[in-house]
């Protein structure tokens, strides 16, 4: 019932930066997930969701903004409307920045962007583990010297280092509110979960229980593509006689199988899903550490 509680923060956090600055690799952290997209329903500033991150006392809604580091003339082409909206309608601003590198022309496109906005901006400077410590003090106080930036947080993506703190700052500007997505939905991880829940679902419906409950289905991309998402998802069986069994004469069963979970994956995310399954045998691999791992099934 954390949509009941008092002090309860909520809000949206646009991650911009230029090409290389460790934008995927922050989020990739942050969530968790290998690859931080979601959808949601189309025509809205939660079009461009990149992760959700709940926790006890505050829910963060990381929005992705493309093309931002593109020079201003660019900018109408590669921009549509929400990706506009998704920084206009955001609480804080997070420029991400290579540390170990100089204000460039990327990041003076950013910053006349961001400065039309009148947003909080916190600057996560990143990259702090290629940083000896004499050296740190002193890019600090560059980066400081660019804009007068809310905040500044150095952090190592990478190494995870200081993202505890780098989650602070950002709770700081959000507002009060109850949690804009539902409790359930904490994470990628669990939409992911969820959505791959499904497939196995119709499996075992569909093969009336000749493959074993334990089979693993592996999320292996999911891309926003347009008002579309695709997915594409890997089914793990002990032994090739099932994997016969899963794709049927004439590939009747997985396209069965296929079509039945688009259409609930559909109604589940709100958008068009185009969905392509694959079957890979390994033998006894829940006798397998590393192949459990492998698969994420660890946790
Ligand atoms: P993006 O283009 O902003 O999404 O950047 P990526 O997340 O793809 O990162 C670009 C490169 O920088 C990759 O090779 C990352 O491994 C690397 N990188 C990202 N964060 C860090 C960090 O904190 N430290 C170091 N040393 N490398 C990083
Ligand atoms: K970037
Ligand atoms: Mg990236």
């Amino acid at each position: 019932n954390g949509g009941k509680m008092k002090n309860y923060k909520s809000g949206f956090i646009a991650i911009v930066g230029r090409p290389n600055a460790g934008k995927s690799t922050l989020l990739n952290a942050l969530l968790k997930e290998k690859i931080a997209i979601m959808s949601d329903k189309p025509n809205t500033t939660r079009n461009n969701i990149s992760g959700i991150l709940t926790h006890e006392d505050c829910q963060y809604v990381f929005v992705d903004t493309p093309g931002i580091h593109k020079p201003q003339q660019q900018l109408g082409r590669v921009l549509n409307k929400n990706a506009y909206s998704a920084m206009e309608d955001c609480d804080v601003i997070g420029w991400i920045v290579d540390g170990t590198q100089s204000f460039g022309t990327g990041d003076s496109f950013i910053l006349k962007r961001i400065e039309t906005l009148h947003k909080p901006v916190v600057l996560i400077m990143n990259k702090i583990d290629k940083l000896p410590k004499e050296q740190l003090l002193k890019r600090l106080v560059y980066w400081q010297k660019q804009h007068d930036f809310n905040d500044i947080v150095p952090i190592s993506a990478l190494d995870k280092d200081n993202l505890d703190e780098l989650l602070h700052v950002f709770k700081g500007y959000l507002p009060e509110g109850e949690p804009m997505f539902p409790e359930e939905m904490k994470s990628d991880h669990d939409i992911n979960f969820r959505m791959c829940e499904i497939v196995r679902e119709k499996i075992l419906f569909k093969t009336h229980e000749e493959i074993p409950h334990s089979v693993a289905v592996i999320l292996e991309r999911k891309e926003k593509r347009g008002n579309r998402m695709y997915l594409q998802m890997m089914v793990v069986v002990d032994r090739e006689s099932q994997k016969g069994i899963l794709i049927g004469k004439q590939a009747n069963m997985i396209r069965s199988i296929r079509l039945d979970a688009q259409k609930e994956l559909k109604d589940m995310l709100g958008c068009s899903v185009d969905l392509e399954l694959f079957v890979r045998v390994e033998k006894n691999w829940r006798n397998h550490e590393n192949k459990i791992k492998e698969f994420g099934l660890d946790e």
